[in-house]
Order: C-alpha cells, then structure tokens, then sequence
C-alpha cells in the first residue's frame, strides 16, 4: 500500500489510469520510439485529505532546459497576474525596500510586474529555457529546484521576504515539507506566503481528470492546506477562489499567530466537508465519471470520422496527454493539434503521438469539428475564433462531453 507524502499513513488508489508518459514531451518521432512511461494512480488519504500520485517521475525528466510549456502564451494570465502583482502589493505595503520571492517564475509573468515598479524580487526556475526568458526581462532569476536546501543558500544571501508567492508550482513537488520548511526560513515574520494551484473542490465537480498528470503531484484543498501549514508553525489565514486552470484557489499562509485568521478559512473548510473532501467515499465516483466521459467522447469522434467530417485539436496541453492516453485517442481520430508555442511545433504529442503544427495554420485547416484542449481558456479562445468557428463547431469534455 502506498505511503501518503505529506503525514507518511497509509492510503487507498481511487483511480488507475495505467501507463503514461511525460505530459508535456512533445517530440520528435525518433525520441518517442523508446518513450519514457511510468504508473499513474491517484489516490486519497483520510488522515491529512491529501489527493495525490501514488508514484511520479523524477524532477529531471519534467523540469529541464527544454521545458515546453510558456506561462505567457495566454493574454489572460498576464492580466490574472497582473491582478496577483497588485493584490501582494496592497496586501504588504510594498515599496522600493521591499523583497518578494516567487518559487517556479517559469518565463517571469508575474516578476516582471515588480520588476516595472521597481520592488526588488528572486525567481526560483528549474526549467533553463523559460528561467532565460525571465532573465531577458531583468529579473534575478536561480536556475534550480527550489528545496529547504537551496533555501538556506538564499537565506546567507538576501534579506527575509516580504512575501513569498507560488502560482500552480507548489502542486508540483512531491517533497512539499522540504519546500515549507524552506519557505519557513526564508519569510519575513510579519511576511506572506501565497500561493494557487488547480482546485480539488473544482476537479471533483467538474470531473476535470485531466488536471491528473506527472507533473500534478497533489490536488490540495483548504482541509489538506491547513494541516500541511500546522505541521510546520504556519497558518492558512485566507482563501480565495481563481477561474484560472478551470478553478484555482489561491492560499495565503503566514508565520503561525502573526495574522488575522479571516472567516473564509472556517467557510471554506466547512463546504469542504459538506462535499465530502475529508472522506474516502467521495472518490468512489469519479472513476466511474471519467469513463462516461471517455465512452461518450471516443463514441462521437468514431462517429464523425465515420461520417468522414475533419476533426483537429487546439492547444497541445499537459492535460491533454491524459485525455488522448487515457481514452485511446490517436493520429486515427484527431488529425493534429494546433498550438502557439514554438517549441512543441512539428513536434508529436506524447504517448499517442498526433501531430502538433503550428498556430498559423489553423484557419487554412479548415476542420468541421474543433476538438478543445485548452478548455481552461475557452473563454479567451472562443471569443478570438469565433468569426472563423462560425460554420464549425467546438467539441469540448469538461464536465461532460459537448457540442457548441
Ligand atoms: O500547471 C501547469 C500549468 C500552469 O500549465 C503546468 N504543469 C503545465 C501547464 O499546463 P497546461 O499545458 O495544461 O496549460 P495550459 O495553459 O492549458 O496550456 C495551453 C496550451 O494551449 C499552451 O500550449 C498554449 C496553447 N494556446 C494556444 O495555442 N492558443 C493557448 C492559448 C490561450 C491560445 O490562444
Ligand atoms: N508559475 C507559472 C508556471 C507554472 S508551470 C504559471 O503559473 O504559469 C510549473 C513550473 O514549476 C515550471 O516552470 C517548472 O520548471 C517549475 N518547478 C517545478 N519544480 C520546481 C521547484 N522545485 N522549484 C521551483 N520551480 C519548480
Ligand atoms: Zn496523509
């Protein structure tokens, strides 16, 4: 029986989703002949609420100098953190003396708002492709894994932070009381830790088992934040619900007894149990949810093949490796996947391996079906395409298999 990361109990799979590659290794045919694939279960344990992979690969093989996917691709989530660079400001009075960390800055999106005003900050990116686009933007970046032992490295070197911010990253780490006891030392006593990740309350509801992937190591909630916080001398002192990544929350964390605790921590975790988070039942479903979705949406793609109508993907995500995998979704049923990023162009996808082209050429595709794989930017994607989807149609599978 696996071991839980986070309080070391025991604790039970609710789903076993077989082999799978790296999410996010687009390449070439010839890296793929002999592609990496491990394991992926997730599972609950009932002791400390944390939903997490029962095995994930090593951090070298997801995070490194060829890491394909570009925080800044979307206009959406530069606004979004925008919006986070003025909240942390407001929140800790920040002027020209203050300092901020930001552990995994990917390509600076939210750096380089404190960068413009002039607020001295750190990034901390494993990944050494997006790190330099950090870099380009002035931003003092380290090129590695954040951990409790890079952070006593910090901590000879600059000041306490005033804040200490984490934007779907700390999800990421399997060794989460190294990268809390890191933080611990690292923060300012009257400072924040704030971070967001993808939502479990939101995966739940929505059935979006395709947050599910390598790099997705724990889906938290405000039950299993709040007791990771106790078990280092911190404290959840607020919540607060994002849109991003189809329902995010946001965590703000402080030394223990030096802030308010604000009513929403208490509201949060009461819905929580009212939904059941706290209880190894719960997850009996969405096993059972996915597999709807997957025989609905695998009966339609046959369907319309079989009617010989034209169906390519948008936006070659990490999710989507979980979808195509899962389901069995090949070159067969999708033609390609059209993405904006350069690095996974004329690339294949992971696993199944469907053609990724570029951007450009979508709207000389000319497809009768447009399969979504970035649903978590529909609303910014479909408000973009749509002079062009005017005689298409979208098919999306978030919550459930649809045609719009
Ligand atoms: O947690 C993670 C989040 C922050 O980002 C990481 N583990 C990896 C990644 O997850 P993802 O790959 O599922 O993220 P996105 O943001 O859903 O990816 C969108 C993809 O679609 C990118 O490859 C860019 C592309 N795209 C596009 O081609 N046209 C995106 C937009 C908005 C567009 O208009
Ligand atoms: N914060 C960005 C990037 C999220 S992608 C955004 O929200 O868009 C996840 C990022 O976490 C990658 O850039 C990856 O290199 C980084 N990462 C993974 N492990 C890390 C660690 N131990 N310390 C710091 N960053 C890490
Ligand atoms: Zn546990």
């Amino acid at each position: 029986m696996p071991k839980c990361l986070v309080c070391n109990s025991n604790f039970n799979p609710f789903v076993n989703f077989g082999e799978m590659p790296i999410a996010n290794n687009f390449a070439n045919l010839n890296e793929l002949i002999s592609e990496y694939k491990f394991t992926m279960q997730v599972g609950f344990c009932e002791s400390c609420y944390m939903v997490q992979l029962v095995e994930q690969p090593d951090r070298e093989r997801m995070f490194h100098s060829n890491y394909a996917f570009y925080s800044s691709t979307s206009e959406y989530m530069k606004q979004h953190f925008q919006r986070f660079y003025t909240q942390i400001k407001e929140k800790q009075s920040l002027s020209s003396k203050s300092f901020v960390i930001e552990i995994g800055c990917n390509d600076g999106i939210l750096l380089e708002n404190f960068i413009n005003e002039n607020i001295s900050c750190l990034g901390i990116e494993p990944s050494k492709n997006v790190a330099d686009i950090a870099i380009s933007k002035n931003i003092n970046v380290i090129n590695d894994f954040f951990d409790e032992s890079l952070a006593k490295k910090i901590a000879g070197e600059f000041k306490k932070a005033d804040a200490i911010m984490s934007a779907n990253v700390i999800c990421h780490i399997p060794y989460i009381h190294s990268i809390f006891s890191g933080v611990k030392l690292l923060l300012d006593q009257e400072g924040i830790f704030v971070f967001e990740d993808p939502y479990l309350g939101e995966v739940i509801e929505k059935n979006s088992f395709d947050q599910i992937y390598d790099e997705h190591v724990f889906l938290f909630s405000a039950l299993s934040v709040s007791k990771i916080c106790k078990m280092h001398g911190m404290e959840l002192i607020d919540v607060e619900p994002q849109v991003t990544h189809g329902g995010s929350m946001r965590y703000f964390i402080s030394h223990e007894g030096s802030k308010e605790i604000s009513e929403n921590v208490g509201k949060s975790i009461a819905n929580e149990k009212s939904l059941g988070l706290h209880r190894n039942e719960s997850f009996n479903s969405f096993g059972l949810n996915i597999n709807k979705i997957k025989q609905d949406l695998v009966a339609l793609l046959k369907k319309l093949k079989k009617q010989g109508k034209k169906i390519v993907a948008y936006g070659a995500t990490s999710k989507s490796t979980t979808v195509t995998n899962y389901f069995g979704i090949g070159p067969e049923l999708i033609e390609c996947i059209f993405d904006t990023t350069p690095i996974k162009q004329n690339k294949f996808s992971p696993g199944v391996h469907i053609p990724i082209l570029p951007y450009e050429g979508f709207h000389k595709s000319n497809p009768d079906y447009v399969l979504l794989f970035a649903w978590n930017h529909a609303k910014e994607i479909m408000s973009k395409e749509k002079s062009y989807m005017k005689d298409k149609k979208w098919i999306t599978y978030i919550p459930e298999v649809k045609i719009t």
